[in-house]
C-alpha cells in the first residue's frame, strides 16, 4: 500500500516498467500468482528489488562481510528493516544508473555466494512492491476440525510457524525445504481446498518512499479576518481553509466543509473514537495529547507506537480528524472526539519506504475495532490482501465506519478504496481550495499529483494546503509542530473520518450504511451533476451531515466572512490582495521545492 499524500515515486516505477523480464531469476519463469477471494492475482517480478535469502546458520560476521561484498558489486542500495533481518533477507533497490538486466545479474552473481541460500522473488502488485518469503497465512473454514486442518496441512508437508491467537482457525505456515518460489505453489494448492478460505503469502510489502513537500520557516501570515462567533480561537485556524475558506486567500469563499456552522449544531463527544491506521501519532503533541486513547503498535504488537522522527504522515492525520480544538495551533473537524493510533507501518529512515506486513495491517484494524473504535481512518492503499480485506469486513460487521483514501495517481481508485462498490466503506477523493476536483492542472499549483476518480469514490473532501499538526520540533514535515502543506487524498480521508465522527455522537447507533448515505447525501453536489467519478456524491459538508443550518451568510449579530468580504476597505483590500499575491508566489515555488525535494 502506499501513503495517499502527495503522490509517489511513480514517475520511477514507469522508467523500469517497460523492460521484459530478464534472466539470472532462480525461481521458475512460470506465471506466479495468488488468490484474494475468488480472484487470481497475477505477480510481476519487480524492476526496483530483488531480495537475497541467507542461510540461517550464517554468523553476524559473515554477514557482514557478505554485506561489504554486495556494496562493492555496486548495483543496489541495502534496505535496512529489523522485518528483514528477522527472515534473514538481503534486500537490494536498483541503484540509479544501473539497467535491470545489469541488476539481475549483479544480484544472480551474488547469490552464488556462499552466505546465500536463494534469490527470493519481489513482485509488483498495484503500485507496491511484495517480497516472497517461505511464510503463508492459512485460514480455515470457520467450522473445519482440527482433524481437517491437521490433514490439509500434512498432505502439502507443511508446518506450523505460529497459531493467531486472535482468529480461531488461522496460522502462519512454511514449507520445510522449499524455496519460496516453490512454496507459493504449494500454499496455493492449499488455497484451493474447500475447507480452505485462503492461503496468502505472508509477503514483506514494500511500500514506495513518498516525496516530502516541506515549506521550512514560519508560517504564511493568517487573513486578518475576524472569525465568526462560535469558532475555535485556535490561532491557526484562520489558515485552515479546509473548514472555513474566507476566499481571503488562495481559492473561494466557502469551498470548504463548513466547519463552524457544524460546531454550531454539535462539537461531537468524547465518547467517540477515530482510530489513525498509519505510521504512528505523536501522543505528546500539545495539539493531540488530551485526545489520545489505547495507542496501539501492530509492527510490534505493543502500545507504544510513537512514530520514528521522520515519519510525520499519522500526526499529520490525526489533526485533520481531530486535533485539540480551541486551544493552540489548529482546529480538528471531530472537536471533542477522540483519537486512537494505531501503527501498522514505518519507514527505516527519512525518506524510506515503508516495509511493513499485511498481517500487520490486518491486527492493526482489528485491534481498533476491538478497542471501540467507531471510525476507522485509513490514508494508504495499494497492493492486495485476504487478510486486509477480512479485517475490513470484521470492522464494518462490529458497525465501524471505514473510510480509505482513493490514492492519488490520477488514475483508477486503487485497492482498498475500490472495494466500497461491494463493502460499506467510505473510498475518498480529494478537492482544493478551488473546490475543483483535484488534478494535476488544477487551480492549486500542486502539479506532482491528481486524486484518483471512478465509480467507486463515495465522496470527496479538501486535499491541499492542509494546516495541520506535526511532529513537534524539527521531527516531521516542518520545523516547527504544524505543517502548512499536509495533501493527498492522505489529508482528505481524515477529514471525512472527523465529519462521520460528528455524525456518530449525534446519531450512536447508526450503521456504516446510515452513516455513509448521510455523508453522500448532504455533501455539496460539484462537476457534473448529480453523482460524478470525480466528486462522487459530493464535496464532504459537515454542517449539511448534522443536518445544520449551514448559511455562509451573516448572523444577525456578527460579521460573517462574507459580510466581511463584502466591506472591505480600500486599506484592508489592499492587504488582501497582498496576501493574494503571496499566495501565489508560493503556489508557483511549490512545485519547483517538490522537484528539488530528496525522493528516496
Ligand atoms: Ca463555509
Ligand atoms: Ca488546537
Ligand atoms: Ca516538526
Ligand atoms: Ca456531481
Amino acid at each position: 500500500m502506499r501513503l495517499y499524500e502527495s503522490g509517489t515515486l511513480r514517475a520511477l516505477a514507469l522508467l523500469f516498467c517497460c523492460s521484459a523480464a530478464v534472466p539470472g531469476a532462480a525461481w521458475s519463469q512460470e506465471q506466479a500468482y495468488y488468490m484474494v477471494g475468488g480472484e487470481r492475482i497475477s505477480l510481476r517480478q519487480s524492476n526496483t528489488y530483488r531480495a537475497l535469502q541467507m542461510r540461517p546458520d550464517t554468523s553476524v560476521a559473515k554477514r557482514a562481510e557478505f554485506l561489504s561484498s554486495v556494496e562493492a558489486a555496486g548495483i543496489g542500495t541495502i534496505e535496512t528493516s529489523p522485518l528483514l533481518i528477522q527472515h534473514g533477507i538481503v534486500l537490494l533497490r536498483i541503484r540509479e544508473g544501473v539497467g535491470p538486466a545489469a541488476f539481475s545479474q549483479g544480484v544472480a552473481a551474488l547469490s552464488e555466494s556462499e552466505p546465500v541460500e536463494s534469490e527470493n522473488p519481489v513482485y509488483a502488485v498495484a503500485g507496491v512492491d511484495q517480497l516472497l518469503v517461505n511464510e503463508f497465512n492459512v485460514q480455515f473454514a470457520s467450522d473445519a476440525t482440527p482433524e481437517e486442518m491437521e490433514a490439509v496441512l500434512d498432505a502439502a508437508n507443511a508446518e506450523i510457524v505460529s497459531v493467531n491467537e486472535k482468529i480461531p482457525n488461522r496460522y502462519v505456515i512454511r514449507f520445510p525445504g522449499r524455496t519460496a518460489r516453490e512454496a507459493l505453489d504449494l500454499s496455493n494448492d492449499i488455497a484451493e481446498h474447500d475447507r480452505v478460505d485462503f492461503s496468502e503469502p505472508n509477503f514483506v510489502v514494500i511500500v514506495p518512499a513518498r516525496p516530502r513537500v516541506e515549506r521550512a520557516g514560519a508560517a504564511p501570515s493568517a487573513p486578518s479576518v475576524p472569525s465568526p462567533t462560535g469558532t475555535p480561537g485556535d490561532p491557526l485556524f484562520s489558515s485552515q481553509w479546509y473548514l472555513n475558506n474566507t476566499g481571503s486567500g488562495a481559492g473561494v469563499a466557502d469551498a470548504d466543509v463548513d466547519a463552524p456552522e457544524a460546531w454550531d449544531k454539535s462539537h461531537g463527544n468524547s465518547t467517540i473514537i477515530i482510530a489513525i491506521i498509519d505510521e504512528g501519532v505523536e501522543t505528546t503533541h500539545p495539539d493531540l495529547q488530551a485526545k489520545i486513547v489505547t495507542p496501539y503498535d501492530a509492527t510490534d504488537g505493543d502500545n507504544n507506537q510513537e512514530p520514528n522522527p521522520w515519519d510525520g504522515h499519522g500526526t499529520a492525520c490525526a489533526g485533520i480528524a481531530a486535533a485539540v480544538t480551541d486551544n493552540e495551533g489548529v482546529a480538528g473537524l471531530g472537536w471533542d472526539v477522540r483519537i486512537m493510533p494505531v501503527r501498522i507501518a514505518y519507514s527505516n529512515f527519512s525518506g524510506g519506504p515503508w516495509i511493513t506486513t499485511y498481517a500487520w495491517i490486518e491486527d492493526g484494524i482489528r485491534t481498533a475495532v476491538d478497542r471501540g473504535a467507531h471510525v476507522l481512518s485509513n490514508s494508504w492503499g495499494g497492493g492486495n490482501s485476504n487478510l486486509v480485506n477480512t479485517a475490513i469486513d470484521y470492522a464494518i460487521a462490529n458497525n465501524r465506519v471505514v473510510v480509505f483514501a482513493a490514492g492519488n495517481d490520477a488514475g483508477p481508485v486503487g485497492w482498498p478504496a475500490n472495494l466500497s462498490d461491494t463493502k460499506v466503506l467510505i473510498a475518498v477523493s480529494a478537492t482544493n481550495e478551488w473546490d475543483q476536483f483535484k488534478t494535476k492542472t488544477s487551480s492549486d499549483g500542486e502539479t506532482w499529483w491528481g486524486s484518483n476518480f471512478g465509480p467507486e469514490v463515495n465522496i470527496s473532501a479538501p486535499g491541499v494546503h492542509m494546516y495541520t499538526t506535526d511532529i513537534t520540533g524539527s521531527d516531521g514535515y516542518a520545523s516547527g509542530n504544524y505543517f502548512s502543506n499536509f495533501n493527498g487524498t492522505s489529508s482528505a480521508t481524515p477529514l471525512v473520518a472527523g465529519a462521520a465522527a460528528l455524525v456518530l455522537a449525534e446519531h450512536p447507533g447508526w450503521t456504516p450504511t446510515l452513516v455513509r448515505n448521510q455523508l453522500q447525501s448532504s455533501a455539496d453536489d460539484k462537476g457534473a451533476s448529480g453523482f460524478d467519478d470525480q466528486f462522487g456524491h459530493g464535496r464532504l459538508n459537515a454542517c449539511k451531515a448534522l443536518g445544520g443550518t449551514c448559511d455562509d451568510g451573516p448572523p444577525p449579530t456578527t460579521c460573517s466572512t462574507m459580510g466581511v468580504v463584502n466591506t472591505l476597505s480600500s486599506g484592508q483590500a489592499l492587504v488582501n490582495l497582498a496576501l493574494l499575491l503571496s499566495s501565489l508566489f508560493l503556489l508557483l515555488l511549490l512545485p519547483v521545492l517538490r522537484r528539488v525535494a530528496p525522493s528516496a
